[in-house]
């Protein structure tokens, strides 16, 4: 199975044993030393994994190069015995790691970054300091210093990060430098920092450490480097003595989505493509990779040599033993929600992972065997019930699941519909196969009543039972032309050409992009997708952008909320942005501050900026809010049972099935 990706890659002084890449991740444990030993216990489980060569999250070179405020860095003789830890628990599971060094440059969230220019990029608040020509030298020396020290340390090379916008991508481009020295004006003075970087660097480790440089190769911002300058670039690297050349897509504050879950899978490894043949390195492509079918084809196409890949080694580290066993079904895959992840750290948490708690709490949640076995019953195949019901049975207790729906999933069967959360399926396929991996029963299409759960025997009984939609309080609420997201999204009821959305959280978005887009979406479809976000594929433009060309919408929709404010506000981190401008391309009218009065034949009367108004609408679709469902719990304690509340029935947060496998796995790790 997968041929490509499991072939060994010679790289002169040392071969790598497939072509995997766990992409440089920061996970907030590299900051403090008194973490490294949370961090070595995550990099060995990912190593006993398989991954041929792990890269760590970006440490800095010096403190002006820090991302926030005492940022994990390597400068100083001191820093190198943390990272002994890290290295040797990797060596002693038989694998490589190369540490990354990163300099923010004006990305960085504190008041002594420095940039090429001074000028403030639009995501942070603070302005860069303009380094002068003394300190590019120094700059230079400090990421020397840190490969050395990382040598030091016992890391097998390092990896330079030269995209997404930090420093090195702040020196290549007219948009943030407009020095006049030697480091600016042309694009060739423009290319010396990173190529001058690379040589010194080359000079300093000797011939027998990786250098792997991470080239912007398609920075998706305005006044970026042309496709002729970034080739020109990757054959300066190479002459300059890197030993790998890993890809990088657009820069953090680029507007369009580079790895959320609505990005096609594989969507950029065309750009690596066109790096072929151009320098004669080894070339890594990247961005939403997740499963070895993907990997495989796009190594098979010859568009890359290595693939990298980050938040899938979150959902399972065991990926790459698993694809070498020809068993991708048993891999729990990433499903790129980013909400465990990314979004944590953007807040300063450690991250973790949506599908696997685990993640990055090596030391911390572990799942052993039970001591005393039990008979327990759980209610609701959701998210929450199948986390529960699966680590349970793994442990060796006795597990029933029961869901009055014949299929397992729960409002997970909902999301999967959603235009761009396709990967949801894969959580399902990924949890059916661990029911059966694991031995639960099943008990589906089976309404578990408090009269089948007191005569099963169970010692425990956990109630996964989800939430209910939160009913509308209004005059007209049971007009025919009200809906509620479950009529729309489970029922399958027809919808008209006009509709209001009532509430914009989560599901009132995922509800708006439904009804706006056509099947099957431009998700699954990387032209489409391309061309719905102004993405060149020819690349002819500096920065790869175009005109977008949204596809027309397949409704007129209003999404509207009672709390003033943009709608969307409370939509995650690092994805709400991509979900606000998808409607405002799918001209689906967002409004705040909305008072709702009645629906009636005439549609929906509302207040909008204290003006009477009525929206002709077809459809009213109700999301407003979700209540826990705990029609059970009671019941169930009056007979005297031992009963946990887990996932929505406990807390109905909307979008949170994050909230709902973590507490799930942490219950049934300890019962
Ligand atoms: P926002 O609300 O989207 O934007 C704030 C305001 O700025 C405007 N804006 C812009 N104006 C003009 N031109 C632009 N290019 C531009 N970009 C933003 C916005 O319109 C907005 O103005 P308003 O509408 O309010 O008037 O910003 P935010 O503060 O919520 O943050 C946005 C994010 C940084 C989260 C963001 O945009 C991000 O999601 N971008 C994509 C990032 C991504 O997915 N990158 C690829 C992989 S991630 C990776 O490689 C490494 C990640 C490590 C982290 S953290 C490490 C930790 O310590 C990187 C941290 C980056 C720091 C900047
Ligand atoms: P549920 O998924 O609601 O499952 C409860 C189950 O219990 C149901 O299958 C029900 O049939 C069963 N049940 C109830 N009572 C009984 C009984 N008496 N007998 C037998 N069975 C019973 N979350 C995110 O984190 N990220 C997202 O991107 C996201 N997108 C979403 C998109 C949509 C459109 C929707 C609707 C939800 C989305 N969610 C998302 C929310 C997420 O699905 C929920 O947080 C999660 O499903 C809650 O899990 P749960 O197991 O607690 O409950
Ligand atoms: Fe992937 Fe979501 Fe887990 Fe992050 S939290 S690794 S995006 S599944």
């Amino acid at each position: 199975a997968y041929p490509h990706l499991l072939a060994p890659l010679d790289l002169g002084f040392t071969t790598l044993p497939n072509r995997v890449l766990m992409g440089s991740m920061h996970v907030g444990l590299e900051d403090k030393a008194a973490d490294f030993d949370k961090l070595a216990a995550f990099y060995a489980e990912r190593a006993r994994g398989g991954v041929g060569l792990i890269v760590t999250g970006g440490i800095a070179p010096s403190l002006r190069g820090w991302l926030k405020p005492m940022a994990g860095t390597m400068s100083m003789p001191w820093h190198v015995a943390r990272h002994r830890k890290v290295t040797r628990a990797v060596h002693a599971e038989g694998g490589r790691i190369c540490m990354q060094i990163l300099h923010a440059g004006r990305y960085g969230y504190h008041p002594f970054s420095v940039a090429p220019s001074r000028i403030k990029s639009p995501i942070t608040p603070f302005t860069p300091r303009a380094l002068s020509a003394r300190g590019v030298e120094r700059c230079i020396d400090a990421f020397v210093r840190s490969a050395k020290l990382a040598r030091e340390a016992g890391y097998d090379g390092v990896e330079v990060m030269g995209s997404e916008g930090y420093l090195i991508n702040q020196f290549l481009t007219a948009r943030t430098n407009r020095r006049t020295d030697r480091w600016g004006g042309s694009a060739e003075n423009r290319m010396r920092f990173p190529i001058e970087i690379v040589r010194c660097m080359r000079e300093a480790v000797g011939k027998d450490f990786i250098i792997v440089y991470r080239l912007s190769m398609l920075d998706l911002v305005d006044e970026a480097q042309s496709w002729t300058d970034i080739v020109a670039l990757g054959k300066g690297i190479e002459a300059a003595g890197a030993t790998l050349i890993n890809t990088g897509i657009g820069w953090h504050e680029a507007r369009v989505p580079t790895i959320v879950t609505s990005v096609p899978r594989g969507a950029f490894s065309w750009v690596t493509r066109r790096m072929k043949g151009e320098v004669s390195l080894p070339l890594v492509t990247t961005n939403r990779i997740n499963m070895p079918d993907v990997a495989e084809q796009i190594l098979a196409r010859g568009d890359a040599d290595m693939v990298s890949m980050a938040r899938p080694f979150l959902a399972d580290p065991e990926w790459v033993n698993k694809a070498r066993a020809a068993r991708p079904e048993a891999i729990n895959t990433c499903i790129a929600c980013n909400q465990a992840c990314l979004d944590h750290v953007f807040v300063n948490r450690r991250a973790s992972c949506l599908v696997n708690p685990r993640a990055c709490h090596e030391t911390e949640l572990n799942v052993l065997p039970a001591t005393a076995k039990k008979r327990v019953a759980v209610v609701g195949a959701g998210p929450a019930g199948l986390a529960a019901a699966t680590t349970l049975a793994e442990r060796g207790h006795a597990v029933t699941l029961f869901d009055r729906a014949p299929r397992i999933g729960g409002q997970f069967n909902m999301a999967k519909r959603i235009p761009g959360k396709e990967e949801f399926h894969e959580a399902l396929r990924y949890f059916d196969h661990r029911l059966d991996a694991t031995g639960v029963e099943r008990r589906l299409g089976t309404e578990a009543g408090a009269d089948v759960l007191a005569a099963g025997g169970f010692d425990t009984v956990i109630l996964a039972t989800g939430v209910l939609p939160r009913a509308l309080d209004l005059p007209g609420a049971d007009h025919p032309k009200v809906l509620s997201y479950l009529d729309v999204l489970h029922g399958d009821a027809p919808v008209g050409h006009k509709v209001a959305i009532i509430g914009a959280g989560g599901i009132g978005f995922d509800v708006a992009e439904f009804l706006t887009e056509a099947a099957p979406s431009p998700s699954t479809d990387i032209a489409r997708w391309t061309k719905e976000w102004g993405v060149d594929m020819a690349v002819a433009t500096p920065g790869g952008l175009m005109p977008a060309q949204p596809e027309k919408p397949e409704r007129q929709v209003w999404l509207l909320q009672r709390t003033a404010g943009r709608p969307g506000g409370r939509l995650n981190k690092t994805s709400g942005w991509v979900h606000r401008a998808t409607l405002k391309n799918k001209r689906v009218q967002m409004l705040g501050g909305v008072g709702y009065d009645r629906i009636d034949d005439a549609g929906l009367h509302v207040v909008i900026d204290g003006q009477p108004r009525v929206l002709d609408v077809d459809n009213v679709i109700v999301c407003a809010g979700q209540e826990p469902n705990r029609e059970l719990h009671d019941a169930l304690l009056a007979r005297g049972m031992d009963v946990r509340l887990v996932g929505g029935a406990d807390v109905a947060a909307e979008l949170d099935a994050k909230r709902a496998i973590d507490q799930a796995t942490r219950l049934a790790a300890a019962l």
